[in-house]
């Protein structure tokens, strides 16, 4: 039976402190996610974006400085936790389009809502900050601490995923972490892939190893797929370039692995920035690296 894919767009940036990433959504469809989608066999049905309070209607500075505009990314989370958990009970897998990587607390808050499940991580970054840790004040650099319920976050309702544990999360690709979510990140039971582990040991039994972490002892995986993670070179188009990331093949081969697992439950593209990329091929490569993880293949 074919595999139903629901996307859900998530135009907002309010995690990244405006920076244009909200107009994500629309340049991955432009670039053809729907037909790229069917060339992996697999039946996609786009429900639209999902409703984000605009700008202009909400205080610039609102939000406390250590988490800017916290009560939005609430209200955007809490919307997609929905959309998502309601798409698995229709027996669909919820593809959900950034915005920024805030987005990732309501995927996984959706996804974890009626399962266990392991997480599968792919970004230069550790997002692992918490409000007391953040250098920045920005949420997109918090979404595994507070899925987690790290810190500031432990207790916080609507940003806790239920199912998931710190010992089935994956991250891969790190190599721009800051000094308190280094120890965070040391202090937690996730595993963390750095870079440096992906030249030692190569792409294929990095992912291998993390799919393990991710679906030891649950019912499947959510993979975040922040675009940062590949090299600037491949995905320009990101609000948060760091060089020395994933190149394009390493980028389809664990795509590819993430298929073979067949364990996916849901996705997410985050991070795409059109107004900073050149001729939307961020968002094309995010398109192309969605069939791959549903399972496209070349013979
Ligand atoms: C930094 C912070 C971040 C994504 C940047 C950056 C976090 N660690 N996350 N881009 N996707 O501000 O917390
Ligand atoms: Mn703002
Ligand atoms: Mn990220
Ligand atoms: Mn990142």
């Amino acid at each position: 039976m074919e595999r139903n894919v629901r996307i859900l767009g998530a135009p907002t940036d309010y995690g990244a402190n405006r920076r244009g990433v909200d107009m994500g959504p629309s340049a991955i469809r432009y670039a053809g996610l729907t037909a790229q989608l069917e060339s992996a066999g697999v039946s996609p049905t786009d429900a639209g974006d999902l409703s984000v309070p605009h700008h202009a209607t909400r205080d610039a500075d609102a939000g406390a400085e250590n988490a800017k505009h916290i009560q939005e990314v609430e209200e955007v989370c809490t919307a997609l936790a929905d959309a998502v958990s309601t798409a698995l009970a229709d027996g669909s897998t919820p593809l959900a389009l950034g915005g920024d990587h805030s987005i990732a607390i309501g995927s996984m808050v959706g996804s974890a809502r009626d399962a266990d499940i392991g997480v599968v991580w792919f970004d230069a970054h550790g997002d692992f900050n918490t409000p007391g840790t953040s250098p920045s004040g920005n949420v997109h650099g918090m979404p595994l601490a507070a899925a987690l319920g790290i810190g500031d976050f432990d207790g916080v309702e609507w940003a806790n995923a239920d199912g998931l544990r710190e010992e089935n999360v994956a991250i891969v690709g790190l190599r721009d972490v800051d000094e308190n979510e280094t120890a965070a990140i040391r202090d937690s039971d996730v595993t963390a892939y750095t870079m440096s582990d992906i030249d030692e040991r190569g792409i294929t039994e990095v992912t291998k190893d993390a799919l393990d972490v991710a679906t030891s002892g649950t019912d499947g995986i959510h993979v975040s797929l922040d675009l940062d993670w590949l090299d600037p070179r491949e995905a320009p188009g990101v609000g948060t370039p760091v060089r020395g990331g994933a190149t394009y093949r390493e980028a389809h081969a664990a795509m590819e692995l993430v298929a073979e697992s067949e364990a996916m439950r849901s996705f997410e593209l985050v991070e795409v920035n059109p107004i900073l990329d050149q001729h939307n091929e961020t968002a094309t490569l995010a398109t192309e690296l969605a069939a791959s993880a549903f399972g496209k293949r070349i013979l």
